[in-house]
């Protein structure tokens, strides 16, 4: 028997209403406009409950990576259920689902991870990675190292310790954060800076930012770097190519400790297993969620390298940290059945090879539109920027909310895709087909020029 009860549009929009508080939403606005509820999905579409079929160019959240409807995944987490709903993984116990899985990690994950750290999220893995980066050194002699750098604009997530990782000034205004001991250096964004650098300069003056501050902090204060390969609510900000290592180069020389934020990139988006694979960089510490259950059940977890797993496991007695779901049984079992398909059907090859690449090409001719400022796409996530003037770049005064007017007419058209300011952002399924990606820039195209109608008619 459905749990879930069959009601109107209207019945669902209004209870919404007013029992539900939403996400990231300002609820005055969406109580005028009622919420768009989504009733479906399968293959890389989503219904709403009007039964309009959306295109849904940002696999829910970053997350449904292997497309909807997977009954291998749902039959999956339906087995485990009957077998063990929930055990924990506290006091000396462990299950099946939570040690196949952490063996299964370390297939796909660089050599130098060979543990991992089970959470519920995304957040929670970057608040584990706070607690733990800090007793490594404590272990190691040096609890003067303490201090965590990372990045104006990054999105580390929602609880304290992830949200004063993050860089997003609204989100440390609201409720007096970064909390002590995290600060915050410039993002590689060449098309958000005055481009008076080349790309390649950019990049290695923001790698250096890091530097500045390491010197600024005191070489011996400095615990870690924190960044996302690329950074993804931010803007789907694609670093040059100078950055990465000019960061590695830096986290060697003063010794600290490289936190690769593999949330979004995680397990394929772009086109190799992690993003550390595609930019050739060594991180001590990965943490992941989203991708790893194509977002079917939640889980989250922390990759730790052996360096710093090797101190722990020696010499922290109890590390008294942990989540009443970490590594829930449920939401290993759909890990394992999600990675399976991953590797049976070579999805992240797929991406590096085939559907990458063509949607890649298409996308960057939406540039020629006189809309667009830039195009990027890497793997399979990227970002276009409206501006008013195709010559100068100029963009739009924040008043005009262009990106939110493309975001209408974009939905309208039947596609998903998301806004960060005016950036409009795209992460389809990895499985979109070819007549799928046509699909998406078609309507990408359509709602352009009805948004240039919009805010220049
Ligand atoms: N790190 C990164 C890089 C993320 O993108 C998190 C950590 C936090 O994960 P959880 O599972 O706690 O949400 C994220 C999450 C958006 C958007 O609007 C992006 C995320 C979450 C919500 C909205 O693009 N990313």
């Amino acid at each position: 028997m459905a749990a879930i009860e069959k009601r109107s549009r209207e019945d669902w929009q209004e209870l919404d209403r007013e029992h539900h508080l939403h996400p990231f939403t300002d609820h005055k606005d969406l109580h005028q406009k009622r919420s768009r509820i989504i009733t479906r999905a399968e293959g890389v579409y989503i219904y709403d409950a009007d039964g309009s079929k959306i295109l849904d160019g940002m696999s829910g959240l970053w997350c449904v990576n292997t497309g909807y409807g997977r009954d291998e995944i749902i039959d999956a987490a339906a087995a485990q259920m009957r077998e063990l709903p929930y055990y924990n993984n506290f006091f000396q116990c462990a299950h099946p689902p939570s040690i196949e899985l952490a063996a299964m990690l370390k297939e796909v994950t660089p050599p130098q991870f060979n543990r991992v750290f089970f959470t519920g999220s995304g957040s929670e893995s970057n608040d584990t990675i706070v607690r733990m980066v800090r007793t490594y050194w404590d272990l190691m002699g040096q609890p003067e190292r303490h201090t965590i750098i990372s990045r104006y604009n990054a999105y580390h997530g929602s609880t304290v310790a992830a949200a004063s990782l993050g860089g997003m000034k609204p989100m440390h205004k609201q409720s007096g954060l970064p909390i002590p001991g995290i600060v915050h250096v410039d993002q590689p964004y060449w098309f958000g800076s005055d481009r008076s650098l080349s790309p390649d300069e950019l990049g290695l003056a923001a790698a250096r930012s890091i530097e500045d501050k390491i010197k600024e902090v005191g070489p011996e204060k400095v615990a870690a770097f924190i960044g996302e390969p690329v950074q993804g609510a931010g803007g789907v900000i694609i670093p040059p190519d100078s950055y990465w290592p000019e960061v590695q180069r830096i986290c060697d020389e003063y010794g600290i400790l490289l936190i690769s934020d593999e949330v979004i990139t995680g397990f394929g988006r772009l086109g190799e297993w992690f993003g550390a694979d595609y930019f050739v960089t060594k991180p001590d510490f990965m943490p992941f969620a989203k991708g790893v259950t194509s977002g079917y059940l939640p889980l989250g977890g922390v990759l730790v390298s052996d360096r710093v797993a090797d101190v722990l496991v020696e010499k922290a007695g109890e590390f008294a940290h942990g989540y009443t779901y970490s590594g829930h049984p449920a939401a290993c079992a759909v890990a394992i059945a999600n990675l399976k398909i991953l590797q049976r059907e070579n999805l992240v090859e797929r991406i590096r090879d085939d559907i990458g690449p063509y949607l890649q090409a298409k996308w960057a001719a939406l540039a020629e539109h006189p809309l667009v400022g830039e195009a990027r796409m890497v793997g399979l996530m990227g970002a276009f920027e409206l501006v008013k003037d195709q010559e100068s770049l100029e963009r739009f005064d924040e008043k005009v909310g262009a990106g939110g007017v493309y975001r209408d007419h974009v939905t309208a058209a039947g596609l998903c895709l998301r806004a960060s300011g005016d950036t409009i952002i795209c992460a389809p399924p990895f499985t979109l087909s070819y007549a799928e990606a046509d699909e998406l820039i078609d309507k990408a195209r359509i709602a352009l020029d009805l948004t240039q109608k919009s805010l220049k008619g």
